[in-house]
């Protein structure tokens, strides 16, 4: 069984307010940077500056909009009450820290917005998406309505795609999306397995677990996406991280193992017990891959958890280039890193697919603990199904173009945390958003657009409560 088939990035377009509010208890870079002033400008051209390398190296990509920043509805559900303006000037008062994680742009992260499941490896032979519920930080809770309003708007065509619901928002089922979930296959138009890495089992409380930082994802939660996505069971394998590299900051798994096509590349102290789940997943990929894997192992003495943290060598983006040999898209911060850069230059002169490395600049958002794997949601698609994806969404030169000047008019390049309540900015950030949907022809989307069509100010809003 054999189709053509592409892996499409979908990156998400870094929002107005992007800031440093220090909202991720075991992130380190965000607890880090916590309260710096950040350039919410520069964050998002250094997006589509990644975005449009990718398109200029042949590999297909598109964009998802931000959410609507500051949050107000999520406000009022917190007990701030009055026009919009109030309610912001409340919550700076009375609780600023609430009015930065309402204010935070953190779906740009968007291999954290759901996991995918490519349609030659489901059983109903349509592509399946569950949106994480990312229910481990406030902040980001805030994420997944829209992210699912978003997705089925993309996918529409039910047929072809099914956006479902989101795992129910329990600690049980905590799912922070395709940063645990890699696919493994020859061609991308070829059946794969999916491996699902979990930090904690709800059900098995005698497993080892982190003991400083929270472990996000669940088995059960992992599970639950595989069961929903119609994963042929012998396909789909669910590995422990180890708790003790979340205890180092690996927050998530894309933070220390990647894995495209027929490589995987981990960090020797990814896993529990690393060996025998590397194991695992040879035999699983031999059984049903008809390959053999190639595993490249990355010791402690060579990069210690701590450089890969820094540098977030494991979060590059490794992706398959038109001529079939693969690049490795890094952040600039593995250059900085001696151990980082040596181990690149090995990958590079060993003998595997890997021929080609690129080091991106994304600061502002490795800043928050976000590199370039994390900035992207991966999705494989046929023909029929690239076809079939709602078309404004693809970045072609002329959309980069465009949004390029829209960024260039509408974003600040300077913003503090006690910025977040400046009314001006909740007008400028409606206002773009507003622009951004036609750029994108999504129709009416936000919140602030179901009350009327034309851009709102602040000052027209204030009689009412979403
Ligand atoms: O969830 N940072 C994000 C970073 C997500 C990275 N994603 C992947 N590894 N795939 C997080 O911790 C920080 C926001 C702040 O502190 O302002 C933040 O949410």
């Amino acid at each position: 069984m054999h189709c053509n088939a592409y892996e499409v990035n979908f990156d998400g377009l870094v929002g107005l307010t992007h800031h440093y509010g220090g909202l991720s208890w075991g992130n380190i870079a965000s607890q880090r940077h916590g309260g710096h002033v950040s350039n919410p400008k520069h964050a998002a051209l250094q997006g589509i500056g990644k975005m449009k390398f990718l398109a200029d190296v042949g590999i297909r990509q598109a964009v998802l909009p931000p959410h609507e920043r500051p949050n107000i509805a999520a406000l009022r559900r917190l007990g701030f009450t009055g026009s919009d303006v109030q309610v912001l000037e409340k919550a700076r008062r009375k609780k600023p820290r609430l009015l930065e994680a309402c204010s935070s742009a953190s779906a740009m992260w968007a291999a954290n917005a759901a996991t995918v499941s490519p349609s030659i490896d489901t059983q109903d032979r349509r592509l399946h998406i569950t949106p994480a519920n990312l229910i481990g930080q406030f902040h980001r809770s805030l994420e997944p309505p829209t992210t699912k309003m978003l997705l089925s708007k993309i996918f529409c065509d039910e047929k072809k795609f099914v956006v479902h619901q989101p795992l129910s928002t329990v600690v049980h089922f905590g799912d922070e999306g395709a940063a645990n979930h890699t696919r493994l296959c020859r061609t991308y138009g070829e059946p794969g397995i999916e491996v699902f890495v979990y930090g904690s089992s709800a059900e098995n409380v005698a497993a080892r677990t982190p003991k400083k930082f929270p472990a996000r994802q669940t088995l059960e939660a992992s599970g639950a996406v595989a069961r929903m996505h119609q994963l042929l069971p012998e396909r789909a394998i669910f590995i422990q991280q180890n708790p003790d590299a979340i205890d180092a900051g690996v927050f998530h798994n894309d933070v220390i193992s990647i894995g495209n096509q027929n490589i995987l590349l981990y960090h020797e102290h990814a896993f529990v017990d690393t060996p025998s789940a590397i194991g695992r997943i040879r035999q699983v990929y031999r059984q049903y891959g008809c390959d053999d894997l190639i595993t490249i192992e990355v010791r402690a003495s060579e990069v210690s958890l701590k450089d890969a943290v820094a540098s977030y060598l494991f979060n590059s983006q490794l992706v398959t280039l038109p001529d079939g040999t693969m690049l490795l898209i890094c952040a600039r911060e593995c250059m900085e890193l001696e151990p980082s850069m040596a181990c690149v230059e090995k990958i590079l002169d060993a003998d595997n697919p890997i021929q080609s490395a690129h080091y991106v600049d994304v600061r502002q958002s490795m800043k928050n603990g976000g590199g370039p794997a994390c900035l992207r949601l991966r999705v494989v698609l046929t023909e029929d199904e690239l076809a079939a994806v709602h078309q404004p969404v693809l970045l072609t030169d002329g959309l980069y173009h465009q949004l390029r000047a829209w960024i260039e008019k509408h974003y600040r390049d300077e913003l503090r945390p006690d910025d977040l309540a400046d009314p001006k900015l909740l007008d400028e950030s409606r206002g773009a958003l507003d622009e951004l949907t036609q750029i994108l022809q999504l129709g009416s989307i936000y919140p602030f657009q179901r009350v009327r069509t034309n851009p709102p100010r602040f000052s027209d809003l204030s009689f009412l409560s979403f």
